[in-house]
């Protein structure tokens, strides 16, 4: 059986496009792998959170991933921090990479772009990101296409460990869906939709009311030739739409683009919003139930000893194997 594992920041409300490029796939996933999904809150952390704030979004992640169908009896659902094997294997990769080879992260360039202030985490996220993959010998990463450059490096750190001490970490691929693997932000299609954009309007949340849905959808930016057609990059702003349409419904772009030759984008934005609010709204009526549930904890607290038990083996073979402590080989 394979194994699989994903991890996502509680640094704010999930969004449509974290939905659609990552979380909706993982579900299918469940059935015949491993799977071990993730609250990274130590990643989170490499950017200021309010304590309070942080909290706050750590358990609405967790009761997120259980509301689109994560079942804690096929998976594994934990919090990173809850697991003391990541930050010790983080920490040990560390020591395997290069900061040249970090300085290059585009995510890094991009959040510490402008910035006076910027943590040194920032720049050494992606040892970290490497040991929660690697600490459970992970086959495959479930993301969106933002993390792939993250990917490509954990396979470098994992591939440099084992030739230079021992061949004890499994070489993890990616696995970036076909459409969604980048939504774009609603009022720029040049830039990713993203949690942390401070302007709302950029991105439609999980739990946004049916009635922001639809006005955010309908002030979402579109272009001025009025037709309904699928091109990247003449027409990134509709392009983004009927992606989203798509993965909402299961319908194939050509069916939509066929269903609205000749509509306005008024009414193709009405029907896209209902689309969106039919595809949450089982979700958060699930997140509601959750959120304030023991269940919750119930399951965080499995997730963790289970995890805990999978990660602590592999910590000790990967200090054996570079020469920490006293264990011997
Ligand atoms: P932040 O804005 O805080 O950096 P984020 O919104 O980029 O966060 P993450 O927690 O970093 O979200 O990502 C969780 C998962 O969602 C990852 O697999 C990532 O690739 C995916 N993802 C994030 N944004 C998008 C997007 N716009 N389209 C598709 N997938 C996305
Ligand atoms: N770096 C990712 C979040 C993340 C992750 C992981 C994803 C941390 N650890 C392990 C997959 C596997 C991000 O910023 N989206």
């Amino acid at each position: 059986m394979k194994t699989v594992f994903s991890g996502i920041q509680p640094s704010g409300t999930l969004t449509l496009g974290n939905y659609l490029g990552a979380m909706k796939n993982f579900v299918d996933m469940q059935e015949d792998a491993n799977c071990y999904f993730c609250i990274v809150d130590q990643h989170a952390i490499t950017v200021p959170q309010d304590r309070l704030k942080l909290k706050e979004n750590i358990r609405s992640l967790a009761a997120l991933y259980l509301a689109v169908g994560i079942d804690p009896k096929k998976s594994t659902l934990f919090i990173q921090s809850e697991v003391p094997a990541h930050a010790q294997l983080g920490w040990i990769m560390q020591c395997v990479g290069y900061i040249g080879e970090l300085e290059r992260m585009t995510q890094f360039k991009d959040k510490s772009d402008g910035k006076d202030a910027v943590s040194v985490a920032l720049l050494t996220y992606p040892p970290l990101m490497a040991a929660d993959i690697l600490l459970y010998q992970t086959d495959i990463v479930p993301v969106g296409e933002d993390q792939k450059q993250h990917l490509e490096l954990t396979r470098d750190l994992a591939e440099r460990f084992n030739k230079k001490y021992n061949d004890i970490f499994t070489i993890p691929e990616v696995k970036i869906p076909k459409v969604g693997a980048r939504i774009m932000s609603l009022n720029d299609p040049s830039k990713k939709m993203s949690k942390s954009n401070p302007n709302p309007k950029s991105f439609i949340s999980m739990l946004d009311e049916p009635a922001t849905i639809r006005k955010k959808v309908k002030s979402a930016v579109t272009d001025t030739d009025g037709e309904i057609r699928f091109d990247r990059e003449n027409k990134p702003a509709v392009s983004n739409l009927l992606s989203i349409y798509s993965l909402c419904t299961g319908l194939s772009i050509d069916d939509i683009v066929a269903k609205y030759a000749g509509v306005g984008y008024g009414d193709f934005k009405t029907d896209l919003a209902e689309v969106i609010v039919a595809e949450l709204e089982p979700i958060q009526n699930r997140y509601h139930e959750l959120i304030n549930s023991e269940e919750l904890d119930q399951i965080l607290d499995i997730g963790a000893e289970k995890a805990n038990r999978t990660a602590s083996k592999m910590i000790s073979k990967a200090e054996r194997a570079i020469g920490l402590g006293r264990k011997r080989r």
